[in-house]
């Protein structure tokens, strides 16, 4: 596989992985998505700094509403959270 292949590929594991842990296989509860937040993105947990944080980020990410996160709405946060970086990265 590519590297950009591989990578897509670790995105949908990643998230897979979590999604199974509790109620729809197929969607982060809140609580899946705190979990992978934290031990995915610590970096980005660390910015968040407190729970009011984390919860701003759940609500952001949960476009339709329906208290979970699906596979595109994580996706939008990768893709987010990389663009934050690439940014910051190309100024240096
Ligand atoms: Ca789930
Ligand atoms: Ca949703």
């Amino acid at each position: 596989m590519t590297q950009l292949e591989t990578a897509m590929a670790i995105m949908m594991k990643v998230f897979d992985t979590y999604a199974a842990g509790e109620g729809n296989p197929g969607t982060l509860t809140k609580g899946e998505a705190k979990t992978l937040l934290e031990k995915e993105l610590p970096g980005l947990m660390k910015g968040a700094k407190n729970q009011a944080g984390v919860d701003k980020i759940l609500k952001d990410l949960d476009f339709n509403g329906d208290s979970e996160i699906d596979f595109s709405e994580f996706g939008v946060l990768v893709c987010t959270v990389a663009c934050v970086c690439h940014s910051r990265c190309s100024k240096k």
